[in-house]
């Protein structure tokens, strides 16, 4: 056998070496780049869905008290309908927090508006917001791409006079904080009975959760 020089690599070695460690680092940094992209994607969907969630249970727990009224006195109810927002009073307080109900809606968070408004003044009103009385809006939910609010009387037929309401349909849409690269939304999303609430065309993931308050006050 000749013998060879094995105290060194040759210059070819070396290359082909290189070139695998190379496609080996390549392949290794393509996979966590993904992975960290759709682990990013998973916890914008989970800050979305609890977003919606939180934002629909607190109009729940509040519209589901609208027209609260244990004295009788107040003529407590639903004082505004609309499409995209929701005005409601009732007496659960007197001028002093503890005071038991007075037979008036004038005292704090007895009068609730629900609505979206544009708490980052870009020109789009895509948060939900809560305000109480004459105040102003507290944001309740962040990136809402609509809000639609349905009025149904007794029978379920929906209706816009106050005096008949008995629960309200509320719809919420929500997306993601960014969109993913990977991902397009052009989805119309519509309420219940078929009105189109927003027509996406990006982007963004969403969601859209639709729930039937019942107004426990206003079934006289
Ligand atoms: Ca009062
Ligand atoms: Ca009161
Ligand atoms: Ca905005």
């Amino acid at each position: 056998m000749k013998k060879h020089a094995r105290d060194g690599y040759t210059l070819l070695e070396i290359l082909v070496a290189t070139a695998i460690t190379g496609v080996v680092m390549g392949s290794i940094y393509t996979s966590f780049y993904s992975q960290d992209k759709s682990y990013v994607t998973q916890s914008e969907v989970i800050t979305m869905q609890q977003n919606l969630r939180g934002g629909m249970s607190l109009m729940m727990k509040e519209i589901r008290m609208a027209g609260c009224d244990p004295t009788g006195k107040a003529n407590a109810g639903i004082v505004r309908v609309s499409p995209n927002l929701v005005s409601f009073t009732l007496d659960i307080r007197g001028e002093d927090a503890n005071d038991p109900p007075d037979g008036d809606t004038s005292d704090p968070n007895e009068r609730i508006t629900y609505a979206l408004y544009d708490s980052n003044r870009d020109g789009v009103n895509d948060t939900l917001g809560r305000r109480t009385g004459a105040g102003r809006n507290t944001p309740a939910a962040e990136n809402m791409d609509g809000l639609n609010f349905v009025y149904l009387d007794e029978n379920g037929t929906p209706t816009n006079v106050l005096s008949e309401i008995r629960s309200v349909e509320v719809t919420l849409l929500a997306r993601t904080a960014r969109g993913d690269p990977k991902y397009w939304d052009n989805t119309i999303y519509a309420n219940q009975r078929g009105a189109v609430i927003y027509a996406a065309n990006d982007n963004f993931r969403r969601q859209m959760l639709t729930a039937n308050i019942k107004c426990r006050n206003m079934w006289y």
